[in-house]
């Protein structure tokens, strides 16, 4: 075989024996019929939507309404990353830490090998060079990603740059991640997503579903990345990046960490209310889910490495965010939500009040929404490019990356964390995001809506253990003397029915506008046990329908469940043993301290 693929390359590819040893080595194991290299080219990816098409792995929709746009339908057993077949594979099992799952690297390859072994046959192997982050940008690196999978492989043109030019970046470089993928026959017994951060590799076998195939992802950007940034002083981070432009004309750029399925997408395309339109703000998106943060002159820079957004489609509409539906009107593949039949184009729950009558739902059954059952899945999704959207930021290909003036962390927590409160510097921020909790959400396998600690959003995508990540957040901030004003903010609180109490979307600038003005030395504050907090009157509510009382309500700091918010961080962090920064243990001391005598 290693005969046949030698003969069957374009010669560009054969100077990188690196490159080369590594597409036989899989070739060897996985035995396809044929190996495609992927060159980028618009010929070749419309061929291979044909192929697709014929197979029924992706459905051609309306050209007219949804230009080159598809639909594929994952195995019934594959809708969400699964955390519970996620793996580390280090040397050290100490060095995956206590919230990775472990297995000895040996061991793993062997056993995969096993799995992978024939997986491909009478299949094609296409072989994906792709770059995350703008081709050349010195924050930008580059992987290989090897799969038997057409929707993987249309899946990272939209959200990576792939391609020859790749190939060209990477010269006879051994620098690069090898991302191995076979859908194998979709068992979930024999599903893994391993990772191999000290060999720069990841092996993912018995899925074709989003984060667990797309390795330039969650795999690459956050679990591989994040541990090659402790090594060489940057951090690799689940935030979105945003632009807020102020009626000064002048752009800051936020960055914020909030769990999959809580609203990055959202916050990031916000469009401001009337009023605030009016005044001239605006907020441009940089990115919706990955940061890669460096640090320069003392600043940090973040740059989106992605090229795209995989979003959650339920709950996307022309009101909550008009931005990443009119991103997914051309050039976009949408994953488990339904068909509308009459026009061969896609709805989902929360698009409209029209659900389609002749209509299939994710599963390709004949749906009927009058009985009353879902027809899209939870984590539904679309994948569109970064450049159709409307807002999407000027500095989006900047290869030096934005600015931060901030950094927020958030989750989905029906009481305890106030709407917003700024930390008290760094390493009180660095705390507050290592202690981060929020309700499950449907992008995992597991029980939707339980509490769980998610530190900097970076549970599930933590590459090493995540004591020495705390420990490198710290770090950063003790290198770095204009580092950002870290806040945390919780836009999901809610009243005693269990109705949201702030309205979100749009209305968010008027908390971001606080944050800014805060990192400026212009807002008040109150000081609290947890941090500094806007007096009610600091947030504007013009033209919103809240009362003052309400307001009051979700920017108040509750004594006694601040207790209990202590006592579960104090469990949270025993599992970290001595790998707790003592910076942390001592931050946690202050906050159980500062209670008896401020509140
Ligand atoms: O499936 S992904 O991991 O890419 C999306 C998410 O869970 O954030
Ligand atoms: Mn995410």
């Amino acid at each position: 075989i290693t005969e046949f693929i030698f003969n069957c390359l374009p010669w560009r590819y054969c100077m990188n024996s690196n490159l080369q040893s590594f597409v036989n080595n899989c070739a060897e194991i996985a035995k396809p019929d044929k190996i495609e290299w992927i060159t980028g080219n618009g010929d070749q990816l419309e061929s291979l939507a044909k192929i697709a098409m014929s197979t029924g792995e992706m459905i051609k929709l309306n050209e007219e309404l949804l230009p080159n746009c598809y639909l594929h339908r994952s195995a019934l057993n594959d809708v969400a990353r699964v955390e519970g077949r996620t793996y580390i594979c280090c040397r050290k099992e100490e060095d995956a830490g206590p919230t990775n799952n472990w297995m000895d690297p040996e061991k793993a390859y062997s056993m995969l090998t096993g799995i992978f072994d024939g997986a491909m046959k009478g299949r094609t192997m296409y072989v994906i060079p792709y770059s995350m982050g703008p081709i050349g940008s010195p924050f930008s690196k580059i992987g290989i990603e090897i799969t038997d999978s057409i929707y993987v492989v249309l899946s990272m043109n939209i959200m990576t740059r792939i391609g020859d030019e790749v190939v060209r970046q990477l010269g006879d470089s051994n620098d690069f991640v090898r991302g191995f993928h076979s859908k194998a026959e979709l068992n979930e017994e024999n599903r893994y997503i391993c990772h191999f951060p000290e060999d720069n590799a990841i092996w993912s076998v018995n899925s074709g579903y989003g984060g667990n195939v797309l390795l330039g992802k969650k795999c690459f950007a956050l679990r591989i990345a994040s541990y090659q940034a402790r090594n060489e002083g940057w951090m690799a981070e689940h935030m979105l990046i945003l632009g807020i432009t102020k009626p000064d004309g002048i752009t800051r750029y936020i960055a914020a960490a909030f769990p999959s399925a809580c609203g990055k997408t959202n916050l990031a395309m916000l469009i401001p209310p009337e009023g605030y339109l009016a005044k001239g703000y605006k907020i441009t998106t940089v990115g919706d889910d990955i940061a890669w943060i460096r640090p320069k002159d003392g600043y940090l820079y973040a740059l989106n490495p992605e090229n795209g957004f995989f979003g959650v489609a339920p709950g996307t509409n022309a009101k909550s965010n008009p931005n990443a539906l009119a991103s997914t009107r051309k050039n976009s593949i949408f994953t488990n939500v339904v068909l509308n039949k009459d026009n061969n184009t896609v709805w989902w729950e929360g698009m409209d009040k029209n659900p389609p009558v002749n209509a299939e739902n994710w599963k390709g059954e004949k749906w009927d929404y009058r009985d009353g059952s879902k027809g899209a899945h939870p984590n539904s999704r679309f994948t569109a490019p970064a450049v159709n959207c409307p807002c999407i930021s000027p500095e989006f290909e900047n290869p030096e990356g934005v600015r931060l003036s901030a950094i927020i962390f958030g989750g989905r927590r029906a009481r305890t964390a106030p709407l917003v409160y700024q930390s008290f510097d760094w390493e009180n921020g660095v705390f507050v995001g290592s202690a981060m909790a929020s309700e499950t959400t449907a992008a995992a396998t597991g029980a939707v809506g339980v509490l769980r600690r998610d530190p900097m959003a970076m549970l599930p995508f933590c590459g090493y253990n995540m004591g020495d990540y705390f420990a490198h957040w710290l770090e950063i901030g003790r290198k770095n003397k204009n580092v950002p004003k870290i806040f945390n903010v919780n836009w999901f609180r809610t009243d005693n029915e269990g109705k949201f109490i702030w309205p979100g979307f749009g209305d968010n600038i008027r908390v971001l506008d606080w944050i800014i003005d805060r990192c400026e030395g212009k807002a008040d504050a109150i000081e609290t046990p947890i941090g500094y907090l806007p007096r009610p009157e600091d947030i504007n509510i013009e033209g919103l329908d809240i009362s003052q009382e309400a307001l009051r309500e979700i920017l108040t700091v509750d004594k006694e469940m601040w207790r209990k918010e202590a006592a579960d961080i104090r469990e949270h962090y025993k599992k970290f043993g001595d790998k707790l920064p003592q910076e942390l243990a001592t931050q946690l001391e202050n906050l159980e301290n500062r209670h008896p005598h401020v509140l």
